[in-house]
């Protein structure tokens, strides 16, 4: 057996069954490795952004890390943005990242670069192999650490000859680093604040957004009269028809400011305090007003649900949850194709389990306020701003959850980032409806341009931002990665392929062709 060997069958022993790969020469005795392994599932994408978003996907609808093959320094810092966004999604991910040779690394070869410090950005834990059997050793803390502080990045540099080299005995499994208990004192704190008869909100984040946690949480509003928020890009939203309904904080700073203006209490609740997005000139960055009380129940790395529990048994909280969300579908709306429109279809089709990757960016409101009441369903968004995220997170969900519709709300500018998603859809044969909304622009930055001030754009600085010269033709390019691929311009004809799309298994994309929508 050879490190290598050694390292899948440790991966394997730690629950970890799927690999997102795009690997390279350095990597050749783990490919050979992974495709010797039974029950470890090889996953082929053209991009690293689709690797790493991908896994990212994975995790969030299993809560299990999937392991990721990287090529050295480039390939690693290719799959960075994703990486990032997975990063704030607090979610388990094991990337293994090919070296050269440890003896190699002195001639400074062409595709040497600081590779500890690439890797160092984005993990929470890092691990480099020196031997062959270190591999193994370090692959079973690698796994381990993903699930630490509530779920974090661990990458494995792996250099060749640690692959190549006689290994012993594969590293056994290590326990998953478990969550920290609830702070007892933290917990008191916010039981007695919410008996001060000020106005307060339960600002729910990470995993306080799911289905369990949220009727906790709903309990506790009706025992205190809190109100639950949501934070303004979650990772995982449980959401629909019987669920505890959450108010998401929107995105606009000034829209935000006075959302939260009447708030004299926050408790974050595996959630951070709100900021704006960005800085603009005059506007504020602190959202929760000023004479704002934040007190913490529960951060990322804890037992959520137990905290959630602990203070609902303070508080009493044991009769029905307060703001559950009755079934509410909205009429129809035909002629123009827009997400008013579009989100109508979409809540009156979407089937019970289904889960929407959200990254329709100017196009998601309209769709996340139709499907308010719609079949219960899970919302994934873009945690970490970094665009390209939509297409490989629905993908990665999509493994996930095999039995579960998938839908990539997925915004055109943001899609060319990782197009190359589509392909491992159809390769792997995912279960995921593409609705591609091409409004042929960067329309969210015509809405940044005009909100940062300054001077008049002129025709140069409004092509930066535009798409439409030359228009892209979505359709060809999803069947020309051999997607099954239609296009809507009214809202009756795209009601008629999502119909299709909704009760036939198997990839697809929709695109959406609509006007640039000013927020
Ligand atoms: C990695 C990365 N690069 C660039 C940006 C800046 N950015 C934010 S939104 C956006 C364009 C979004 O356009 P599109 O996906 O078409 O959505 P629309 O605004 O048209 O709804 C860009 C380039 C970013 N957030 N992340
Ligand atoms: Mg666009």
């Amino acid at each position: 057996m050879n490190g290598a060997q050694a390292l899948l069958h440790t991966l394997k022993a730690s629950a970890v069954d799927i690999c997102f790969a795009n690997p390279g020469t350095s990597e050749m005795h783990l490919v050979q490795a992974i495709g010797e392994t039974d029950g470890m599932r090889a996953v082929l994408c053209l991009y690293e952004g689709v690797v790493t978003g991908a896994a990212d996907g994975y995790a969030r609808m299993s809560g299990r890390p999937a392991a990721t093959l990287l090529h050295l320094g480039s390939g690693f810092s290719n799959s960075m943005a994703n990486l990032h966004n997975a990063r704030r999604a607090g979610v388990p991910l094991v990337n293994i990242v090919g070296d050269h040779a440890t003896y190699h690394l002195q001639y400074d070869a062409p595709l040497t670069s600081d590779l500890l410090g690439h890797v160092r950005l984005p993990s929470g834990w890092v691990g480099v192999a020196s031997s062959a059997d270190q591999l193994s050793t370090l692959g079973a803390e690698a796994v381990s650490q993903a699930y630490a502080n509530g779920g974090q990045i661990s990458t494995l540099i792996a250099p060749a000859d640690c692959s190549w080299n006689p290994a012993g005995t594969p590293a056994a499994a290590l326990p998953p680093a478990t969550p920290a208990a609830p702070d007892a004192d933290s917990l008191q704190q916010v039981a007695s604040a919410l008996g001060n008869g000020k106005r307060s909100a339960l600002l729910l984040g990470g995993r306080a957004l799911r289905e369990q946690a949220l009727e906790i949480a709903g309990r506790i509003a009706a025992a205190s009269g809190a109100v639950l928020l949501c934070e303004t890009f979650p990772a995982r939203l449980q959401r629909g028809a019987g669920r505890v309904a959450v108010q998401r904080i929107p995105y606009l700073a000034e829209q935000a400011q006075a959302f939260l203006q009447g708030y004299e209490q926050l408790i974050l609740v595996d959630s951070k305090a709100p900021v704006a997005f960005f800085a603009y000139p005059d506007k504020a960055s602190w959202l929760a007003a000023e004479d704002c009380q934040l007190l913490s129940l529960a951060e990322h790395r804890h037992d959520v649900n137990a905290a959630l529990e602990g203070l609902a048994t303070l508080l009493g909280a044991t009769s029905q949850p307060a703001q559950c969300q009755p079934p509410m579908i909205p009429p129809l709306k035909g002629g123009a194709l827009n997400m008013d429109s579009l989100g109508r279809s979409i809540a009156a089709l979407l089937p019970e389990q289904a889960i929407i990757s959200d990254e329709g960016v100017t196009n998601s409101a309209g769709v996340y306020m139709a499907t308010q009441g719609a079949a219960p369903h899970d919302w994934l968004t873009l945690t970490g701003g970094a665009i390209g995220q939509g297409l490989p997170v629905a993908f990665g969900a999509a493994l996930a959850c095999p039995q579960r519709k998938v839908i990539a709300l997925q915004a055109d500018g943001c899609a060319m980032y990782t197009n190359q998603a589509l392909w491992s859809m159809v390769r792997e044969q995912a279960d995921v409806t593409v609705v591609l909304l091409n409004n042929s622009s960067y329309a969210v930055l015509n809405v940044e341009l005009a909100r940062v001030g300054g001077s008049a754009p002129n025709a140069k600085t409004l092509s930066m931002l535009d798409l439409s010269n030359p228009v892209i033709d979505w359709t060809s390019i999803a069947r020309g990665m051999g997607m099954q691929a239609e296009r809507a311009t009214s809202a009756e004809r795209f009601h008629e392929l999502f119909d299709e799309a909704m009760k036939t298994p198997g990839p697809r994309l929709i695109e959406a062709i609509i006007e640039p929508v000013a927020t």
